[in-house]
């Protein structure tokens, strides 16, 4: 569904279960992510058959020198990812190699966790990281749906940045108002997959942002 705000996070393990569901889900969802369990699990090769479904997010979370992460961008661009996370943390050599690599493939940057205890360390330098991400071509940044308290306040500075958003339902945030406060796209995962019927839940939330005025473009 091109309008759909959601992003699939389908952290499986097993390359048939991603396959079969994302074939199930891909007219429903903006997009698919996935994350290092999965890509260790069934091989780099599950970006290029998951493309033949969706928009796939590599979610790498990149945080390493910027030699190497040049080189792990390049490999997941090379895959066909639409788009890849990358830490901002290490700072703008480690990030500006990131989108180098990328050749195009939309960089995401962290700029706020929604594990509790990233209020010690990474929460709290989040417009610095915002300010860096803006200055290096990325395309979009990662705000918590579980801290609308924040989430409001990176948004007020986002620009242009599109914001994807984790942390809905296990981890207690509430997809829809995150959407009311801001997010582009909210990421869910277990939400999706453990759910009785998953793409009956993604029609369900579809059809709230639909009468709740907050379907895409
Ligand atoms: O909690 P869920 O099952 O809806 O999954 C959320 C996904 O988003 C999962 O892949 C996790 O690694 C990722 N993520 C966060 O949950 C929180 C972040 O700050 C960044 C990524």
């Amino acid at each position: 569904m091109k309008n759909s705000r959601i992003i699939a996070s389908l952290d499986l393990v097993d390359p048939k279960e991603i396959l079969d569901l994302a074939e199930k889900i891909s007219g429903e969802i903006f997009a698919i992510k996935i994350n290092w369990p999965t890509i260790m699990s069934c091989g780099v090769e599950i970006i290029d058959h998951l493309s033949n479904y969706s928009k796939v997010i590599c979610d790498l979370k990149i945080a390493d020198i910027p030699y190497t992460n040049e080189k792990i961008a390049n490999i997941a661009s090379g895959h066909g990812a639409w788009g890849i996370i990358s830490h901002i943390f290490p700072g703008e050599d480690s990030l500006k190699a990131v989108v180098k690599g990328a050749m195009g493939t939309k960089v995401f940057g962290v700029v706020s966790m929604s594990n509790p205890d990233s209020e010690h360390l990474l929460n709290g330098n989040w417009q610095t990281m915002m300010r860096i991400g803006k200055t290096n071509g990325i395309y979009g940044i990662v705000a918590p749906a579980n801290n609308q308290d924040l989430l409001i306040k990176i948004k007020k500075e986002a620009g242009n940045l599109k914001i994807i958003s984790p942390g809905s339902i296990f981890q207690g945030g509430d997809p829809l108002l995150t959407l009311e406060n801001g997010a582009d796209y909210v990421i869910i995962g277990r939400g999706i997959y453990e759910s009785k019927d998953p793409v009956e839940f993604i029609n369900n939330f579809n059809e709230l942002c639909k009468r709740n005025n907050l379907l895409g473009e």
